[in-house]
């Protein structure tokens, strides 16, 4: 079931609500807007109309160690749906984000219902807008599609082939296991082989990232010891 609406307050919220109640896996919310877009960690997500908005519900059987392996699948989709059809050279940045020359093109935000019930991957891709929507301190770190492109897409033609991919990557996740994802993301990923700053609510860890493990944490180098970091946001400072 696709549920379409003009404007939302946040399309994770709409389809948490749906999950809640028992919709079933493969619900999906999209909107033109959303009033509340939501990032991680509260931070806000601006969604104005000409964007792709979406929450994707899932029902995943897999054990909560590797639920960081889910947004990361979706993020692995989303570059592979920016080459395919755009001919984009999408990046991908740890943990989640995808970037067309080192600017967010794509975040995104999964949540979990208690006792893992239900997961939603909330798909934020910035398709039609214009520079000019974001605030002057987020333009040098941002893009869009139709930036990059010089023209506009059909937001619907873009929603139903990255619904596709995910579906094919999210079935084979499930399926299998994540080493041949894995392949996938260390080949698309931007993160590694570049020294980063990684800041956690804990500490901030600067060192060479050179790999991540079967449950999504980054490997940093630090002073020749491997730190395994689970979350965080990562800046991305120079190759090594
Ligand atoms: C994310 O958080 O990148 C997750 C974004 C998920 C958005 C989707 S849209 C559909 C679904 N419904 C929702 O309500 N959310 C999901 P984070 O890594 O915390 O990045 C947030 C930060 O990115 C903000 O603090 C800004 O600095 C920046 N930002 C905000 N809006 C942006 C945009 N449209 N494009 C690029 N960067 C943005």
């Amino acid at each position: 079931m696709i549920l379409h609406f003009k404007e939302v307050d946040s399309t994770n919220e709409v389809a948490k609500k749906l999950a809640a109640i028992g919709a079933p896996e493969w619900t999906i919310v999209s909107s033109d807007s959303q009033t509340e877009g939501k990032g991680r960690l509260g931070r806000r997500w601006i969604s104005p109309q000409g964007g792709l908005w979406i929450s994707i519900v899932l029902r995943p059987d897999i054990e909560e160690s590797r639920l960081p392996i889910i947004p990361m699948v979706s993020g692995i989709s989303v570059a592979k749906v920016l080459c395919d059809m755009y001919g984009l050279p999408a990046k991908l940045k740890w943990p989640n984000d995808v970037l067309l020359k080192e600017r967010k093109v794509c975040g995104i935000l999964a949540e979990a219902g208690e006792n893992v019930e239900y997961v939603v991957v909330g798909i934020g891709i910035n398709a039609n807008i214009d520079m000019n929507k974001f605030p002057a301190q987020l333009r040098n770190s941002t893009t869009t599609i139709s930036t990059e492109l010089k023209r506009e897409v059909d937001l619907n033609a873009l929603k139903i082939g990255l619904l596709d991919q995910f579906k094919e990557d999210y079935n084979n996740l499930i399926r299998q296991d994540f080493s041949i994802l894995k392949e996938e993301w260390r080949h698309l990923s931007s993160t590694l082989g570049q020294k980063v700053k990684v800041i956690t609510p804990k500490e901030i860890i600067e060192g060479n990232a050179i790999d991540i493990d079967g449950e999504g944490a980054l490997l940093i180098e630090v002073s020749g010891r491997i730190k395994r970091i689970f979350s965080g946001d990562c800046i991305h400072l120079s190759n090594f």
